[in-house]
């Protein structure tokens, strides 16, 4: 009997390692740090992965957010989430500072410690409200070069607008476990495989399909967006002028929701409303991070009014209205707010 031609063989297997180091061969100037700190990003994935299979566990065995059975409280997942991350990048002398989600301040890299020459901002556990309904989650990172020359990093290299992101990583706990990155050479993405605990490339090259599937939006909020808003989920229902309407998916778990559009083709967007003026996600671990996965995919993120990789950041939690997915569809938004519609 011969093997089916989708049969993976060992040589058509290419590991995250392979497919990064492979990338760095590419920049005679690398010096490997990166290589390295994408590498500490995937082995804090799979750990978090581990730990959030197990959350529907916690009533039994006293997991994240419960009591133990020794009477003792254990950290919700997002805050565990949030020190593995911390945990594996404080001490290996790549990362000059970090700020996440889940921290007021930066976090400083202590002085024991040699200080990088990247900067690590992350969403430990973006839409964690789901968790407790199995629905998938999943961590968001963003690479900076630091901008000051030595010592500890500061807040003033964690202040850069994503046009100067080195890197973006996202990881989804979902049905598998992917991990999505890119580093301005394309958008790959790589399935844990469980039973070896690696990373291998199951979609290389990711671009937008040019035909959009889905929209996705908290629909619930519509009486608080403004009128321009209304009108433009109008044209994307098909009510005013798409000869055929998108369909409606909204996961309510923003990694979840974009990679679905990055496959598919589509828009997630999270506008301003009347009790967010601001928008709901975050600029810096949120929208900017994936705002450069979807340009290098060919798509396009905008405030509304502003690629989101041309803003200055001027504090570390800023929140921002977001429109994400196919480029035709984010300008569409964007000249429905001018007031132009389409
Ligand atoms: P969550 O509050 O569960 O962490 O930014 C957070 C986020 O989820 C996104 O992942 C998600 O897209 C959005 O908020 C959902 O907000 P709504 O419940 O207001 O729709």
């Amino acid at each position: 009997m011969t093997d089916s031609v989708d049969t993976p063989t060992p040589s058509r297997i290419t590991t995250i390692e392979r497919h990064i180091l492979e990338a760095e061969r590419q920049h005679p100037e690398a010096t490997g740090v990166l290589t390295n700190l994408l590498y500490d990003i995937a082995l804090a994935g799979k750990v978090i992965s581990s730990q959030i299979t197990r959350a529907g566990l916690a009533p039994i065995l006293g997991l994240a957010g419960e009591i133990n059975v020794q009477g003792e409280a254990v950290m919700k997942l997002d805050r565990l989430a949030d020190m593995i991350i911390q945990n594996m990048n404080d001490h290996t002398g790549r990362v000059a500072v970090m700020a996440s989600e889940e921290n007021p301040n930066i976090i400083s890299i202590s002085k024991k410690y040699q200080a990088g020459k990247y900067v690590l901002l992350f969403d430990p556990l973006d839409g964690s409200s789901n968790i407790d309904y199995n629905v998938s989650t999943g961590t968001i990172f963003a690479i900076y070069h630091r901008k000051t020359e030595k010592g500890p990093g500061t807040l003033v290299d964690c202040l850069q607008p994503g046009r100067d992101l080195v890197a973006s990583v996202y990881i989804l706990y979902g049905s598998s476990t992917m991990l999505v990155y890119t580093t301005g050479q394309g958008v790959h993405g790589f399935t844990l495989e469980p039973t070896i605990g690696e990373f291998l490339l199951s979609h290389p090259n990711i671009r937008i399909p040019a035909k959009a599937k889905y929209y996705s939006v908290n629909q619930s909020y519509e009486s608080s967006w403004s009128e321009e808003i209304r009108q433009y989920t109008q044209y994307l229902q098909g009510l005013d002028g798409v000869p055929k309407g998108l369909s409606l998916r909204y996961i309510g778990s923003l990694i979840s929701d974009f990679h679905r559009n990055l496959l598919s083709g589509g828009i997630f967007y999270y506008p301003a409303n009347r009790e967010t003026p601001e928008g709901k996600l975050r600029l810096l671990y949120e929208a900017v991070p994936l705002a450069f996965i979807a340009e290098q995919a060919g798509g396009y993120a905008s405030d509304g009014r502003q690629n989101i990789l041309g803003i200055q950041p001027t504090h570390l939690h800023q929140r921002t209205p977001l429109f994400i997915g196919n480029r035709d569809l984010v300008e569409t938004a964007e000249a429905f707010i001018r007031g132009l519609g389409h």
